[in-house]
């Protein structure tokens, strides 16, 4: 960081580090209560039910970077790992998270590295989500440093299921019983089938009070 005396040693950089991501995080985190805001005040719809953020905890960077055959150094966990700032958006339905994505992806400063599209494409496990991994510039008084953050876009059925899926991954280690993949496998069907059916419920709901303001309108 700015203003630093004397020779860093690898706490220092830490530091430093984990100062950037937490800043990145607040900056992305800002950009999307402001858009769920302006959706609000705009359409009367709020598309974000939650936000949640996280910054990646040592042991996390440490398995991480082991498991994908990294040696363990502070350069590789800025180059290698795209996750340390992570946030999680969960939206109501399907089509929230595309519009959220894209609003995302149009902010003049935030850069797209690449899209992980687990909605279209969905793990063989039944995992659905829709990531993104973008850079935004922490503005120093050295300059600004570009720095990664994770954004996880799934609805709420989405989330429902992966958190279910990682507390039975974590129990069993990575390695649970068939039975209980296959029950999740069934389970993740039953995410689709019930945001198709929330997401035309809504749509019926929102004709119906369309056609009503109508009426109103014409009296
Ligand atoms: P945690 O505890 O959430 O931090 P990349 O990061 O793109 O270089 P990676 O890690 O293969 O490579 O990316 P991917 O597949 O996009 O996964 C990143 C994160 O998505 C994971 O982080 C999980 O949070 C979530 N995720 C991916 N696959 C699954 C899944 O099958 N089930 C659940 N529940 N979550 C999943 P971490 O570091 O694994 O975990």
């Amino acid at each position: 960081m700015a203003q630093s005396r004397g020779k860093k040693g690898p706490a220092d950089r830490w530091k430093e580090i984990m100062f950037l991501y937490n800043a990145a995080l607040r900056q992305i985190n800002a950009k999307i209560e402001i858009m769920n805001d302006e959706f609000v005040e705009r359409f009367n719809y709020s598309p974000i039910e939650h936000i949640k953020s996280r910054l990646k905890t040592p042991d996390s960077i440490v398995r991480k970077l082991k498991a994908d055959g990294y040696e363990v150094s502070i350069e590789n966990m800025q180059e290698k790992l795209s996750d340390i700032a992570g946030i999680r958006i969960i939206c109501s339905f399907m089509l929230d998270i595309y519009q959220i994505a894209d609003m995302i992806a149009k902010q003049a400063d935030v850069t797209v590295l690449y899209v992980k599209d687990y909605i279209k494409r969905p793990k063989p496990n039944g995992y659905k989500s829709y990531h993104m991994v973008v850079t935004i510039p922490v503005y120093l008084t050295e300059g600004p440093v570009e720095t990664k953050v994770e954004i996880q876009i799934r609805t709420v059925a989405m989330d429902f299921w992966a958190s279910l899926e990682h507390k039975i991954a974590y129990k069993f280690e990575g390695n649970p019983p068939i039975t209980l993949l296959q029950e999740l496998k069934a389970c993740a069907d039953m995410v689709d089938i019930l945001d198709a059916k929330m997401f035309s419920l809504n749509e019926a709901i929102m004709a119906i009070a369309e056609a009503e303001k109508e009426e109103e309108t014409e009296k």
